[in-house]
């Protein structure tokens, strides 16, 4: 895998390169609207949770999250540096460093924004949110392949005082957002190199970006020219005004308007359209269930007024990556609503409504997804 990863990097920079020559586009990748969701921003687009082929979600579609176009980054000449007051000594690394040196690690984690369904969650209050309107589909799962980041903070010698960690962005606004020196030094908190068997596509990152399992998809910071360590809590715009919880349940905290978002809560789709059309016939019914940090214990669904049953999960539980499940159904026509309620090992429960905050943040109430059963002759029209 490696020696057809490193064959690939010529070809990324320069297609990337390439693209942009010819249009003003802020993204690289295409983005047809078979696969994915324009949110309207230019930046930010989801993936379509009916076009979710598998447990992983292709890179094609894999959903795009930038506050500032993808910036072209040359990896031969591109230095991924470690310093701060938490090192001994400061250092940097050269991409060909980061390949060879390290050992390799794959691990297969979800990324999710946390102002997925941020749509869903303004009508289910009656009010719209500022910020990109996600529908559901801010969320993927990959297999990233890179390493270990405390395996790149070891050379650098941390402090005995240190307590945080800052991946820093190349992008124009400099991201950032400090995770514990824990978090960071996590078995599966990776600097990821490729995604999905190949070398990291330039709307994920490339060179590098960060993957923390089970946190807001903000952490996982794209793009990384710069880590630094640090012997006191450090206060940037993603902890203090942006990736906050604003309202009256969430005290601020000063200079930070609100709590910092940290692991995420559990949370589940239906790979269906919104809302869906389906066939009167018997079929299986699929989707996924996120817990953050935590396992998806059970997933339960509810078809209408009926009962809550049990649907079942076919793919491995594990924390910080979605479980896939399923149903069969064989429904009657008519309009038919879905529930699918998810809880994780830690008996957190989807409840029926989220609590409010500024930002709408962290949506994860049971939704309501509308059904329209038509028979053949009536379908499509
Ligand atoms: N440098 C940088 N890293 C970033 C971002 C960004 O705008 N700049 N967006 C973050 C957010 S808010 C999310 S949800 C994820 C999205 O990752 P993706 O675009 O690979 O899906 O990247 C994170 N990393
Ligand atoms: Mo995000």
């Amino acid at each position: 895998m490696t020696t057809s990863m490193s064959a690939q990097i010529a070809t990324a920079a320069t297609s990337a390169t390439g693209r942009k020559d010819r249009n003003d586009r802020k993204v690289v990748k295409p983005t047809p609207a078979e696969l994915m969701e324009d949110t309207g921003t230019g930046l930010d687009y989801g993936t379509r949770p009916d076009r979710m082929p598998g447990y992983l979600t292709p890179t094609d579609r894999f959903y795009i999250r930038s506050h500032a176009p993808t910036p072209h980054v040359d990896a031969a000449t591109w230095t991924l540096h470690v310093e701060g007051q938490g090192v001994h000594k400061p250092i940097a690394y050269t991409y060909d460093e980061l390949w060879k040196r390290f050992p390799l690690v794959s691990v297969v984690r979800t990324i999710e924004c946390a102002g997925n369904r941020r749509v869903l969650f303004g009508e289910e209050i009656g009010r719209t949110f500022d910020g990109t309107q996600w529908g559901r589909g801010a969320i993927g799962t990959a297999e990233w392949t890179g390493v270990r980041l405390r395996d790149l903070l070891g050379p650098a010698g941390i402090t005995s005082g240190a307590c945080e960690v800052m991946p820093e962005g190349l992008d124009e606004i400099r991201a950032r957002l400090p995770v514990p020196l824990a978090k960071a030094c996590a078995d599966d908190t990776l600097v990821a190199l490729a995604m999905n068997g190949e070398v990291l596509p330039a709307d994920h990152g490339f060179p590098a970006r960060l993957v923390v399992s089970g946190w807001l998809g903000a952490a996982s910071i794209k793009w990384l020219g710069r880590i630094e360590v640090s012997e006191e809590h450090l206060y940037v715009p993603w902890n203090t005004v942006d990736y906050v919880l604003i309202g009256p349940n969430f005290p601020a905290h000063k200079p930070a308007r609100g709590p910092a978002i940290t692991a995420l809560t559990v949370t589940s789709m239906v790979e269906l359209p919104w809302p869906a059309k389906l066939l009167p016939e018997p079929q299986m019914i699929r989707g996924r269930a996120f817990a953050g940090e935590n396992r998806i214990a059970t997933v339960r669904y509810r078809i209408d007024d009926g009962p809550w049953q049990d649907a079942l999960i076919t793919s491995p539980v594990a924390p910080g990556v979605w479980v896939r499940w399923q149903f069969s159904w064989n429904p009657v026509p008519g309009e038919h609503t879905l529930r699918v309620r998810a809880t994780d090992d830690q008996g957190n429960t989807q409840p029926d409504v989220s609590p409010w905050n500024e930002l709408g943040y962290l949506h994860q109430s049971v939704l309501a997804h509308p059904v329209r059963v038509e028979s053949r002759a009536r379908h499509g029209r």
